[in-house]
């Protein structure tokens, strides 16, 4: 280590940061560590060495780089991301994807001695939230990527100078994460993807990945982060959701309101918090907080690790623009053409029938070792951008320190044939229970093996839960509870098929659906009742669509949709009582009983109604 780098880590007089980067400087050996501050100076190092370690490329445009990952290394390892839980404490955590601490530390000891060896290595301080706020979670990451550090660069807040203000009692209290490739090969790529391991403490707040590259596997500031903040949120009363964060606008009454959102992946999540004439916020983590009594949240993050598949001029007009400009972007995954430019899947333009993109050098109809067609990019290409580049931002939200107050929460699954498009819960607990436990999400023909297979979502944050589903259920009702203007919950469904299996509604009708809820915050629809909730009138529904999106909404259309399917609800929630078992069996009775008394609901209603009840014909 250089002077200069020792000098920025003896200026934060924090004993446990000497000893974490000197533990894992002496462990994994790297032959330097370059100290990142939060300097501009810092940072260009990073990104230019970024370029001359050939983990990224210059692109057509010279702010714009191009990163791959191994070919088996797409996409997050869940078999391989478990948690490295004390003996006394395996009990507990009903339900995870873990190892004993022994034997899991011990292995991954193992995995990362001297492994970067050969290798520089950098130390970044970061915070998760926005920083010296009361959401503000201070983070370390070690790792020998430099396009691992300029990603996070991209992707969070710089913190030096917060450690460097931390009070004395506050010095112990950060996450730490220490990452390496592993050793790569002739194009830069991870080799042992067999020895790809992420080790997750929540007892220490650290972990561990190795041997991996790509940003879902290897940012700690991301998914890991994410894991422990949901602990540690767990165990101080407040709460880590897998959310988008915006503002739906109506302009004519010169009204804000602030909606966080959860929709399992492909289920409308980046779409609705960019749905066009409202503003973004966060795309992707949220933090909850009840401050004096107020529900409000923050974005983790500063930018977005977006999904580039089907963004384009038309679906996505915002985002396309940006990734068209000469910034500070990182493709990863993508097709990098003769053009020195970017191609991906569903981008809306002819792409080159070669180049180079994350198999290597690529021909169309070239095939894999398995005997796959390669395609253009991968399906789980991204795009790693700052999130002050959309023209939508709401700045005001993204640099509030105390967040922004909350008062719409939407659940969205894809379900071709049961849930309504959009439906408002009786009660915060009722929400959580109805609709967030409940969410689940169709498999499409994007995905491998049979379409149309239900998958249970609670919440979509199923993957990154750090202790048991039951007792995050139950910490989601009472948070809610607790606050003094709880927000209204609504379920949202994209994805309901008509007889012929094909949408109902254009894409666009998200924007509709937002307004209905946003107005009933201020009480200013009418609405019918469902077992279930609150459903929208015709009325109604026809003027916003003629509002917003100058369409006409036929009553026929609104019939279908908002039909209330009694048989494929009782169906639905067995699937989530069914679910809950098995994956913890200590959810409290309670819980259990309220599926059981909305069930018998139904029941009653399908007697007296019929299995499929239309608006406006159930009451209580
Ligand atoms: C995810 C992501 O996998 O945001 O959820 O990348
Ligand atoms: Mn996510």
């Amino acid at each position: 280590m250089s002077a200069t780098s020792f000098g920025k880590i003896k200026a934060l007089k924090n004993p446990k940061v000497v000893e974490f980067i000197g533990f894992f400087a002496e462990h994994c050996n790297p032959d330097s560590i370059f100290v990142c501050t939060d300097s501009e100076e810092d940072i260009q190092y990073v990104r230019d060495q970024a370029l001359a370690k050939g983990e990224e490329e210059a692109l057509f445009h010279p702010k714009q780089t191009i990163h791959w990952d191994g070919y088996g290394d797409q996409a997050r390892d869940k078999e391989n991301t478990k948690y490295i839980v004390y003996k006394e404490n395996l009990e507990k955590m009903t339900g995870l994807n873990m190892v004993e601490y022994e034997e899991g530390h011990c292995e991954i000891m193992e995995i990362s001695k001297g492994i970067m060896r050969g290798k520089d290595a950098v130390v970044q301080f970061f915070c998760e939230g926005p920083t010296e706020s009361i959401f503000s979670i201070p983070c370390i990451q070690f790792t020998d990527s430099w396009y691992v550090a300029h990603s996070e660069f991209i992707l969070y807040r710089t913190a030096y100078n917060h450690f460097l203000k931390m009070k004395k009692e506050e010095k112990g209290d950060f996450f730490r994460f220490i990452h390496s490739a592993g050793e790569l090969d002739e194009r830069g790529t991870s080799v042992n993807i067999a020895q790809r391991r992420i080790y997750m403490d929540t007892q220490n707040n650290i972990v561990y990945s190795m041997n991996n590259q790509y940003a879902g596997n290897s940012v700690g500031l991301k998914k890991h982060s994410m894991r422990l903040a949901i602990n540690k949120a767990g165990q101080e009363g407040w709460l880590c959701e897998h959310m988008f964060i915006m503002a739906a606008l109506d302009k004519e009454k010169a009204r804000k309101t602030y909606f966080c959102g959860a929709y399992p992946s492909a289920c409308g999540k980046t779409s609705t918090a960019m749905i066009p004439g409202e503003q973004i916020v966060g795309d992707d983590i949220a933090y909850f907080r009840n401050i004096n009594g107020e529900f409000r949240a923050v974005n983790v993050e500063f930018g977005m690790f977006g999904i580039i598949k089907d963004v384009n001029a038309k679906d996505d007009p915002l985002i396309f623009e940006n990734l068209m400009r000469d910034q500070e972007i990182i493709f990863s995954n993508v097709l990098r053409g003769s053009d020195n430019k970017p191609y991906w899947l569903g981008m809306g333009v002819d792409s080159p029938a070669k180049g180079r993109n994350h198999f290597g050098d690529w021909k169309k109809g070239v095939k894999d070792q398995k005997g796959n067609e390669v395609g253009v990019a991968h399906g789980n290409a991204r795009y790693t951008m700052r999130l002050d580049y959309l023209e939508n931002i709401d700045k005001e939200g993204f640099e509030a320190k105390n967040g922004v107050k909350v008062q719409g929460i939407l659940y969205g699954g894809r379900d071709s044939d049961t849930t309504v498009p959009v439906e408002e819960s009786f009660n915060w607990r009722d929400g959580i229970l109805i609709k967030a436990a409940t969410l689940e999400s169709e498999t499409t023909s994007a995905t491998i093996g049979a379409e149309g297979v239900r998958l249970p979502s609670p919440m979509a944050n199923l993957d990154f839960l750090s202790y048991p589903l039951g007792v995050y259920t139950e910490n989601n009702i009472k948070f809610g509870e607790k606050v003094d203007d709880t927000p209204k919950i609504f379920s949202n469904n994209y994805f309901m098929r008509n007889a012929e299996g094909k949408f109902v509604t254009s894409k666009l009708a998200k924007k509709v659906w937002l307004h209905w809820a946003e107005g009933r915050i201020y009480d200013e629809f009418g609405y019918y009742l469902t077992p279930t909730g609150r459903i929208p009138k015709y009325e109604d529904l026809k003027e916003l669509f003629k509002k917003y999106l100058d369409e006409e909404f036929s009553e026929e259309d609104y019939n279908y949709l908002f039909t209330f399917r009694s048989t494929k609800w009782i169906e639905k929630l067995e699937r989530t009582k069914a679910f809950y078992k098995k994956t913890d069996p200590n959810t409290p009775q309670d819980i259990f009983d309220y599926w059981d008394a909305t069930i018998t609901k139904i029941k009653e209603a399908r007697e007296k109604f019929g299995d499929l009840i239309p608006p406006g014909h159930y009451q209580e």
